[in-house]
């Protein structure tokens, strides 16, 4: 493990286990660049990323990657270095973050939506050195003024760089600068001497983030070799190939996009990336038909937007054949309506930055594809669900999600304290989120520990009233959440989007269609509140604990 990594932050894969997957074949001997290398080998002049009316080939991405390379070099940043990363979906960011790899620094991801504060936690907690901030020309606040608000101005971050996206123009021209680079940037293009001052892939590459939806964020340290190993992995069962041509809506820097399969899985192939600079149906499917987009991951609440979008006859969507949903729970009912409205296969995944992958086969049956979030990536991926004791449950039994594997971590980084309650001793993740195995090992996800209700006793588990309230042919969403209660300690209360505010609905509706259905009188809401949209994460995921606080 090279430059600085102090055992008491960073937790390795013990020795037994790594010895295991190393067996297994599990992890390969390529760190990024050497990755990225062989991308620009096999596929240089085809195009690895598209942004407005520019095009960017593997071979330009990483000659730029090289320079760029050159010009963090010359301001003094190191290999082990952390650098806090945050980006719009705009392409300089290929070009800086196989920067940063290739000097070996480490990028420390954080959303494009994350605040001051969260900027500052990030920062502070892994230890970084420098903050690069990647622009739209729309954005206005940069680095410095990020910096500007922290609570304690006087730390580490030296290096603060603001680059603003050139966007439709002349993005591929990035980085511009480079008249004094060039001549030594050379020695990075020369792959000998690269291979001999690269990172071994075993060592940290880079932090992900948790996705917390308060305070600091938790730090997620991943190697070279286990995050590419899920990387593959997941190109294989979302069978991407280099005709693949992926939009990416989501945020960039989010561990969804990055890697399941995401735009590293599109670029292992040589498969080329569409990048959406807002996720609206409108420019979204305007991009699906300019470019005969055939793949497209999104979070649930977007696939809602579009499924239902007045639009969706306006384009010509025939492209597109698969639609991954993951990062919250996707209801039943949703998942049918995107097969059919949409007419492209749904593959379902069910991830977590931490590490560990589900996904529904593409050869899954309709009804699997609807009910479940699929399997685990790898064979060596081990699921344990619990009950309250850490005991197995059995088979079909709901319980706590617990996992460890060849790509998940061992611990949090510098989270000594929180290491303790989200890991057993023998090394299993705990993930906190609540669900089952069905008869054919498919994973369903219920909800998550935190989100079931305590209505006086009984417990309730959020994603089954949800999924029978959609089912109201009015409803186009719903969230349920528990909301405390003197008498109940947490009473039940139901937010509802309606298809038609003209048609009105009303509390009684909902609860004689939920009663028609036969749940239990102690499930009913006991308020519904019609609302016209959610609080969402930066990543688009509903915000229950804000809705809980509105
Ligand atoms: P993050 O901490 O942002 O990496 O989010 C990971 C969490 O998102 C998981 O532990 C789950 O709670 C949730 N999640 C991700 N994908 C799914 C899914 N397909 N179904 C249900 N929950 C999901
Ligand atoms: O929500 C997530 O974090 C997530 C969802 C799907 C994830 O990290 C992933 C796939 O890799």
């Amino acid at each position: 493990m090279s430059a600085g990594l102090r055992q008491d932050k960073y937790v390795p894969f013990p020795k037994e286990r790594a010895a295991f997957y190393e067996k297994m074949g599990c992890w390969d001997d390529e760190n990024h660049i050497q990755f990225l290398h062989r991308l620009k080998t096999e596929y240089g002049r085809k195009i690895a990323v598209v942004q407005g009316k520019q095009l960017l080939s593997y071979e330009a991405l990483y000659s730029r990657a090289t320079l760029y390379a050159h010009q963090l070099s010359a301001v003094g940043i190191k290999s082990g270095d952390f650098v806090v990363l945050q980006s719009a979906n705009v392409s300089e960011f290929f070009i800086v973050l196989f920067g940063l790899y290739f000097i070996g620094a480490r990028p420390v991801f954080c959303l494009n939506g994350h605040g001051a504060a969260e900027v500052e936690g990030i920062a502070r907690n892994s230890g970084a050195v420098g903050y690069i901030k990647i622009n739209t020309p729309q954005e206005t606040e940069d680095a410095q003024d990020i910096c500007n608000q922290f609570s304690r101005p006087n730390f580490s971050l030296w290096f603060r760089s603001t680059i603003v996206s050139d966007g439709e123009v002349n993005t591929a021209a990035f980085p511009n600068a480079i008249a004094s680079a060039t001549k030594n940037a050379d020695a990075y293009l020369d792959m000998d001497k690269l291979q001999a001052s690269a990172e071994s892939s075993r060592s940290l590459a880079f932090l992900q983030l948790s996705g917390g939806t308060t305070g600091t964020p938790k730090l997620i340290p991943r190697t070279h070799a286990d995050y590419l190993y899920s990387v593959a992995m997941s190109a294989k069962v979302a069978r991407l190939d280099s005709h693949a041509k992926i939009l990416i809506v989501l945020p960039i820097m989010h561990n969804f996009t990055m890697s399941s399969p995401g735009f590293l899985g599109a670029l292992s192939v040589g498969a080329t990336l569409v990048l959406a600079t807002d996720p609206s149906p409108g420019h979204c499917f305007s991009l699906i038909e300019q470019h005969a987009i055939s793949q497209v991951s999104l979070v649930p609440s977007l696939a809602n937007l579009w499924v239902h979008s007045p639009l969706l006859g306006a384009y010509d969507l025939s492209s597109l054949q698969v639609m991954q949903v993951g990062g919250a729970k996707l209801q039943p009912e949703l998942a049918a309506a995107i097969f059919d409205r949409l007419d492209v296969k749904l593959q379902q995944v069910y991830g977590m930055a931490e590490g560990l992958v589900n996904f529904t086969s593409l050869d899954d049956s309709r009804d699997i594809c609807v009910n479940t979030q699929g399997k685990a990536l790898s064979p060596f991926d081990e699921i344990q669900i619990v009950d309250e004791q850490g005991v197995p449950v059995e088979q079909g039994c709901i319980g706590l999600i617990t996992t460890r594997g060849p790509y998940t971590i061992n611990g949090y980084y510098n989270a000594t304290e929180a290491n303790l309650l989200s890991f057993t001793e023998d090394g299993f993740y705990i993930t906190g989120d609540l669900g089952f195995k069905d008869e054919h090992n498919n994973i369903v996800v219920t909800g998550r520990q935190k989100e079931l209700i305590n209505r006086a006793g009984e417990k309730i588990t959020p994603s089954e009233v949800e999924a029978l309230i959609l089912s109201h042919p009015q409803v186009r969403d719903v969230t349920v959440i528990g909301v405390p209660d003197k008498a109940l300690g947490e009473r039940i209360k139901a937010l509802v989007i309606l298809h038609d505010l003209a048609q009105p609905v009303v509390r009684k509706d909902i609860v004689d269609h939920l009663k028609e259905r036969g749940i239990a009188q102690f499930k009913i809401p006991d308020e519904i509140e019609f609302v016209n949209d959610f609080k969402y994460t930066h990543v688009g995921k509903v915000n229950r604990r804000q809705l809980v606080g509105s």
